[in-house]
């Protein structure tokens, strides 16, 4: 493997990065851009800016292969999961991609409730009903535009649409497949009998079969050699195209290995053998995910940084203010009101901060419909907000803990989140085992190390050293 350099690209909610991974005794990660990411909305619904976006990884790339030449081998994407975008039979794309946190699937988890039961999509794939997941979307595209489900040939997740972009080879990677809600649990196709029971059989976009992580789709397209530089022998590989699966990669084997993967979301879970499929594990809200090597991805969603990061705009894009995430750390350490509890998943934080309902106000409002007084202020507000989701992650432990009979050996924090020393302490504090620092860029490093597997560069074992 010596000398290769792999290169991750791997957008979050809040910006996108092109990352290499030189690989070498150790794999070393270099950013070669960083951009952000910016929904907002167009034609009634909240979308992704999907030109910026791919300006920001063409920009990247380019850095890349200036700094790199000849030494790249591969490419691949991961994002967040669930969304998608649309082509017709001529590779047009539909309409631009709608963000999860759209309020189009207002309604929809209970209208599929009442007609099929609670348990309908649980009961097939092990995927818990949050009203975000794909299926939910294409069922509220179904309502109010049906057309365009109609004349859709292919439906990729965003970085299978990356991916296509890149190589112009379409593909549905099975890690994002499985998050939305209706792909077999073990990744080896869309479930056509559940599809059809929900009232979305027929479609052209499910007569296509599933591609595993870390498949060899195509060489980059002379278009994309062209815009970056790169040389058109680069491959582009799927790697777990999820970005929570690409970052689990590197929870350590073995029983009692719990991760959480910290950044917009907070997702904890484990690595498992099997799905955990028991009224247990349903009431305690788990998604069976799938891993990027076919196992089990026994998770839950927690609201995570995402309150965070928008009572943040708050105070900067509102207040005027420039806090940084350390500055807001500070804050809270010494903040007046030591000991609140934000219910950080509660559903009035799913949306985005607005002017008209600023975040910050949400929270003190949360508190005061509960007769508490919060201090507002920047250092109280972020920390009811952190002991919120430290008090989250003690629960849902102590859930995985009975219901997948493992008591936990080791907690390990990957991503961004493990920069917030005080939400480690105070994770530590609630979860009663050891915690382990993983790597902060765990999802590029997770994206990077599936590659270099891919391409017989780096062995299973190495990757658990990671
Ligand atoms: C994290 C994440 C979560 C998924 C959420 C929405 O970035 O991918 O795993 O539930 O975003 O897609």
């Amino acid at each position: 493997m010596m000398n290769s350099v792999v290169i991750a690209v791997d957008l979050g909610a809040e910006s996108g990065r092109v990352i290499a991974a030189e690989l070498n005794e150790q794999v070393k990660l270099v950013e070669m851009g960083r951009f952000l990411n910016k929904p907002r909305f167009k034609d009634g619904h909240l979308r992704w800016d999907m030109d910026a976006l791919w300006a920001g990884i063409i920009e990247g790339l380019s850095t890349a292969a200036k700094q790199y030449g000849d030494r790249i081998v591969s490419i691949a994407c991961d994002t967040w999961a669930v969304d998608y975008a649309l082509l017709d039979a001529d590779d047009n794309v539909i309409e631009e991609a709608v963000c999860y946190r759209d309020s189009r699937t207002e309604g929809i988890v209970e209208e599929v409730e009442a007609k099929f039961g609670a348990n309908v999509i649980w009961e097939r794939t092990g995927i818990r009903n949050l009203p975000f997941n794909t299926i939910f979307q294409l069922l509220a595209l179904q309502k109010s535009d049906p057309e365009k489900l109609n004349k859709a040939d292919w439906m990729l997740t965003i970085p299978d649409y990356l991916a296509w972009k890149l190589s112009g080879v379409k593909s549905n990677e099975w890690t994002n497949a499985s998050s939305t809600g209706i792909a077999k649990p073990d990744g080896s196709a869309w479930d056509l009998d559940l599809i059809t029971k929900l009232g979305l059989g027929g479609l052209a976009i499910f007569d296509k079969p599933l591609t595993k992580s870390g498949t060899d789709l195509a060489c980059v397209s002379s278009e994309t050699s062209q815009l970056t530089g790169l040389s058109p022998s680069v491959k582009v590989l799927t790697c777990a195209a999820h970005d929570t699966g690409s970052a689990v990669v590197l929870t350590p084997p073995g029983e009692g290995q719990f991760f959480i993967s910290s950044g917009t979301w907070s997702l904890m879970g484990m690595i498992s053998g099997k799905a955990l499929m028991s009224q247990a594990a349903k009431d305690a809200l788990l998604s069976n995910e799938l891993a990027w090597d076919g196992r089990s991805r026994p998770l839950k969603n927690i609201m995570g940084l995402w309150v965070l990061q928008n009572c943040r705009r708050t105070w900067n894009e509102e207040g005027g203010a420039a806090w940084t995430y350390p500055e807001l750390v500070e804050f809270a350490r010494s903040a007046k009101d030591v000991n609140l509890v934000l219910d950080v998943d509660d559903e009035i934080f799913f949306e985005q901060h607005s002017k008209e309902n600023p975040y910050a106000d949400r929270v003190i409002k949360w508190f005061a419909d509960r007769g508490v007084e919060l201090t507002d202020d920047e250092g109280s507000i972020s920390r009811a907000v952190m002991r919120g989701l430290a008090h989250a992650y003690g629960k849902t432990l102590k859930e995985l803990e009975q219901v997948s009979g493992q008591k936990a050996q080791q907690l390990t924090i990957l991503g961004g989140g493990g920069r917030n020393q005080l939400l480690v302490e105070m994770t530590q504090e609630l979860c009663d085992c050891p915690v382990r620092m993983g790597a902060f860029e765990a999802t590029s490093l997770g994206n990077a190390a599936i590659q270099a597997y891919a391409l017989g560069l780096i062995s299973r074992e190495a990757i658990a050293k990671l």
